[in-house]
This record gives C-alpha cells, sequence and structure tokens, in this order.
C-alpha cells in the first residue's frame, strides 16, 4: 500500500530520513486536550528545542485536513494550540479522520501507529493511558495499553498517574508482554511523585542499556512497545498526600458529573489543575521537557545499535 497520500513529513523531519538521524516522536493530544492555551504551545515548541539539543530530531504528530502529520510548522503547533473542534484521536478514530479529513490530535495510541508507519522507534509523552480505577464495571481501559501490546514503539513517560488504578494497568501491560523499565528507578513513577507503590520490571541505567533492550525486543520479532518510565525531577515532584487527596476530588466530581469514555481523561486533568491552582501543570511541563531529554537520548542510541 502507498502510503504517501496519508502521510505528509516536515521538510526537518524528511531531512533526517534521508540521513539517517535519530528522530523522536511526539504526540499532539498533550496539546489540544491536556494542556492549556498558552502553556501548551510553548511546551510543545519548548520539549522539540530539547531534542534538538541532544542531536535528534523531533516529530510532532497530527490529523490536519485528513493528512497524517509528521513534524508540524509553528504554525500548525499554534493552530493545534487553540482549536476547538480538533477530534482526540485515537486508533478507532483514525479511520473516520482520514476519510474526511478532519483534524485530529493524536493519543499515545495513535501516534504510535503513526510513527511506526513513519519508521520512528522512539516516543516521548508525558503520561500513557491505562486501567481506570473502576473499570471493573465501566471497562474504561486505555486503547493505548492495547496499542503497546502490538506497535513497535518505545515510549518515555513519566509512569502512570493515580487517575488511574496503577496497578491493574501493571497486570495489563504483563498479560500484553509489555516490559516497563524504570530508568534509573526500580520504582514505577507516578507521573506527579517519583514513585509509587509498584515495582517497575527492571531498572535502566543509561540510554545505551535502554537502546539495547529495544533492539533485542524487535530483533527476535517481539512485536508490541516497551514503557520508559522516567521519574519527575525531584525539585518538580508534587507533595503526594496534597496531589492523592487532589484526584480523589477530582475523580468524585466526574463521577458526579456522569463523565466518561474519551472526555474522561481530559476532565481528570483539567480538574486536578484546577484543584492544585495550576501546580500540576508546572510539574506537567517539567517532567514532558525531562522525557524529551532522555528520550531523545536513547534514540540517538538506538539509531547508532541499530545502523
Ligand atoms: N495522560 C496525561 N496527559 C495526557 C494524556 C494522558 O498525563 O494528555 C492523554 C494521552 O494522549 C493519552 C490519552 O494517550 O490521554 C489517554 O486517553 P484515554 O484514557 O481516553 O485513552
Ligand atoms: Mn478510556
Amino acid at each position: 500500500m502507498d502510503l504517501t497520500s496519508y502521510l505528509e513529513f516536515s521538510r526537518e523531519v524528511e531531512e533526517a530520513r534521508q540521513s539517517g538521524q535519530a528522530i523522536v516522536a511526539l504526540e499532539s493530544t498533550i496539546i489540544s486536550h491536556g494542556m492549556p492555551y498558552p502553556q501548551n504551545v510553548q511546551m510543545a515548541r519548548e520539549v522539540e528545542d530539547i531534542i534538538r539539543e541532544k542531536g535528534a530530531v523531533p516529530a510532532t504528530i497530527a490529523i490536519l485536513n485528513g493528512k497524517i502529520k509528521i513534524g508540524l510548522s509553528d504554525e500548525e503547533l499554534e493552530y493545534l494550540g487553540q482549536a476547538k473542534d480538533v477530534i482526540k484521536a485515537s486508533r478507532r478514530d483514525l479511520p473516520y479522520i482520514l476519510a474526511s479529513k478532519k483534524d485530529g490530535a493524536t493519543t499515545v495510541a495513535a501516534t504510535m501507529i503513526c510513527a511506526e508507519l513513519a519508521g520512528i522507534a522512539v516516543f516521548v509523552t508525558g503520561g500513557i493511558g491505562g486501567v481506570h480505577r473502576g473499570a471493573e464495571t465501566t471497562m474504561d481501559i486505555s486503547a493505548d495499553l492495547e496499542e503497546l501490546s502490538m506497535t513497535n514503539v518505545a515510549v518515555v513517560c513519566a509512569g502512570a498517574k493515580s487517575i488511574l488504578d496503577i496497578g491493574l494497568t501493571m497486570e495489563y501491560l504483563e498479560t500484553k508482554g509489555v516490559p516497563v523499565l524504570g530508568f534509573g528507578t526500580a520504582k514505577l513513577p507516578a507521573f506527579y511523585t517519583r514513585s509509587s507503590e509498584f515495582d517497575v520490571n527492571y531498572k535502566v541505567d543509561t540510554p545505551e542499556e535502554t537502546a539495547g533492550v529495544l533492539k533485542a525486543k524487535w530483533d527476535i520479532g517481539l512485536n508490541g512497545g516497551v514503557v520508559i518510565a522516567n521519574p519527575i525531577p525531584e525539585e518538580h515532584a508534587m507533595d503526594e498526600a496534597e496531589i492523592t487527596a487532589m484526584i480523589e476530588n477530582a475523580l468524585k466530581e466526574a463521577e458526579e458529573q456522569h463523565i466518561k469514555g474519551k472526555d474522561s481523561t481530559p476532565f481528570l486533568l483539567g480538574k486536578v489543575k484546577e484543584l492544585t491552582e495550576g501546580k500540576s501543570l508546572t510539574a506537567n511541563i517539567a517532567l514532558v521537557k525531562h522525557n524529551a531529554e532522555v528520550g531523545a537520548e536513547i534514540a540517538v542510541h538506538y539509531a547508532a545499535q541499530t545502523q
């Protein structure tokens, strides 16, 4: 199948592809549905710059006018940061958005799909979706987890946040054979805080070592992703008791307002930000930047090991 009618590479990304330079994918739901304007656009630009400073090329992925964009221009980023009718696009949404030439902001799942189509192995974000609390009755389990089970892209994130059931999320990943690596930590980070009560599968200490795990996985034909969980920098970590209380409040409000389906995660993130008076947003931005540093280094080593 000829993908050229679906995929559009920015010039910067196209050049990196030609020269074999390391490329790092970035998602766009975090921009359109995960953070408010203008902090979202500023975060996106700063993250791209961090990746460039580390010697890799950033490819922010989104769907504009029915085209999968691999790498966005400044104007496109700015548009995405403010547009109101951009669809939160996960795996199930892609066919309709492409066929009807609409705009879509890609979730972790959809970004993994697009990154794989574009031949990009490493993807940096803030947090992945997971098994929601109460999923035993709601069945709200993010499509991100299924994607991790089948699509060959490594996801650098800050662990899973406790708007989710972290324990069930780890169980799900285990069942699906997705390795969860702790970057410099044996404990699974919980997004706003550096650790949780759960262990990662393996602690890795360097980008080189991490790249080696990716290579081994895909060399032997084990399809699917790898979660690389990188703790938020100490100076930006939030107080555990405080953030736990805020998350409990946000969950209660979501239930009272009957928020469900794809609206659940954006609602909870927005509520937590409101309740923490913006402290959670500052933490969120800091951890994404840190993930960009680590992800770019991993991508550079992975490119070196596989060329
Ligand atoms: N977690 C965050 N910030 C985000 C998301 C998750 O801390 O922006 C977004 C990601 O795009 C993720 C999506 O893929 O939410 C998961 O949504 P859902 O639970 O509806 O699958
Ligand atoms: Mn969901």
